[in-house]
């Protein structure tokens, strides 16, 4: 048992250099849970608003003003945290006190726990007895909202190293695989600047087919066999390219348009041609059916439900009820709490959806969402690939190996 005796906060900066929030916890005096909120640059339409009036100071102060109603609150205590956050704001997406608030709060609370209960966070936010690691996902090439004009109109593509046996092994062979793909792009383009994305992802002037073509030649330069050592996977991101007045979707930098069935067989031809593992919001957020149609067409492919799911369970419950995905990405900040993202996964896991527990792209160095992922069972963390946001994850992925209680890889 550990009771809040103080909780605080204050403005720090993001990865990309924007204000974010960062709460801190302690019980009996003594255990300090802290946490920084991360934010997205793509957004879903139906996600936890970030901040108050796009305030960041004004979510910090209503949590100040409030700091009363979670002293003496037990800080395992998810639920009761979730309910205090509730009467302060009872929006359903967090729009009086901000998701970075509900996030941070909620994160610092089971942080601070873990530390009275002198074990890692990942055993406090799960009673299982053993733990699979997830495999990373790393973003290896990035474009959409996550890079500048000449890049890709596709979000991110994304390396996973499907046929690793250990943590390190996974790590590494994307992070060759990555260096692999800066070599290409050097020889393809003398001019090239090695500029990144937001999430540690090459950012260069190529167009979508290209930047995959690339991408599988960096696989395949190493060796490998897409489908075999290595998978590669892709964030359509299609919400950024939806346009609802012309009910198309617009390649703005490759110079098309696709309608809703030609965006089908666009990232049709990219699944199979690619052999693709892994492919998030291919089509836009609110398109249920289209999702359906893809699951049902490529039941090998996790067909991800990210923008279109927003790790709100009754967005979740109907994606299930249309069959519209087989697997959804799990961000805490966009359910806003931790008691809603736990929720999320337990209607996941309870309907087969496979979780991938995400980074957001503007991030902090903290590295939470790790145990987040392991408690959760996600057989991914999409947690980039360099940077020191990111590197920090993964860092954690590696250190969190080596406990007794994570007994080898998860099955994808
Ligand atoms: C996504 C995320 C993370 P953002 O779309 O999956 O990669 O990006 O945080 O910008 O929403
Ligand atoms: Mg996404």
């Amino acid at each position: 048992m550990s009771k809040i005796t103080s909780i605080d906060g204050r403005i720090l900066y993001n990865s990309r250099g924007s204000d974010t929030i960062e709460v801190d916890i302690i019980s009996e005096n003594k255990f300090m849970g802290r946490v920084c909120a991360p934010s997205g640059a793509s957004v879903g339409k139906y996600e936890a608003v970030s901040f108050p009036e796009n305030s960041p100071e004004t979510g910090l102060r209503r949590l100040k003003e409030n700091a009363e109603k979670f002293i003496g609150l037990e800080s395992s205590d998810m639920t009761a945290i979730y309910d205090a956050l509730k009467s302060i704001d009872p929006t359903p997406n967090y729009s009086k006190i901000g998701g970075a608030v509900a996030f941070a709060v909620s994160i610092a609370s089971a942080e601070s726990a873990s530390r009275a209960q002198n074990q890692p966070l990942f055993q406090t936010l799960s009673s299982k007895s053993n733990f699979k690691s997830p495999f990373p996902l790393g973003n290896i090439l990035g474009g959409g909202a996550h890079a500048g004009p000449g890049t890709p109109d596709i979000q991110e593509i994304l390396v996973c190293a499907i046929g690793a046996k250990t943590v390190r092994d996974a790590i590494k062979t994307n992070l060759l695989v990555h260096k692999e793909l800066r070599n290409i792009l050097e020889s393809q383009d003398p001019h090239f600047t090695n500029g990144r994305g937001d999430e540690g992802g090459w950012a260069p002037k190529l167009n979508n087919e290209k930047a995959l073509e690339l991408s599988a030649k960096a696989c395949e330069n190493l060796g490998y066999t897409l489908g075999q050592e290595v998978s590669l996977g892709v964030d359509f991101a299609s919400s950024t390219q939806w346009n609802t007045k012309s009910n198309t979707y617009e390649y703005s930098r490759a110079g098309f348009e696709n309608s809703p069935a030609e965006q089908i067989e666009f990232v049709s031809e990219m699944i199979k041609k690619y052999k693709l593992i892994y492919a998030e919001d291919a089509v836009h957020e609110e398109a249920f059916e289209e999702m359906a149609e893809l699951t049902a067409k490529f039941p090998d492919t996790l067909i991800t439900g990210d923008d279109l799911t927003v790790t709100n369970k009754d967005i979740l419950a109907n994606a299930i009820n249309l069959k519209s995905c087989n697997a959804a990405i799990l961000k805490v900040n966009q359910a806003g709490s931790l008691y809603d993202a736990m929720k999320f996964a337990a209607l996941a896991d309870h309907n087969s959806i496979k979780l991938i527990t995400s980074h957001r792209s503007g991030e902090s160095t903290d590295s939470h969402i790790t145990h987040i992922g392991l408690a959760t069972g996600s057989k991914m963390l999409k947690i980039g690939i360099v940077g020191g946001e990111r590197v920090a994850k993964l860092n954690e992925l590696l250190r969190l190996s080596e406990h007794d209680l994570i007994c080898g890889m998860a099955e994808v």
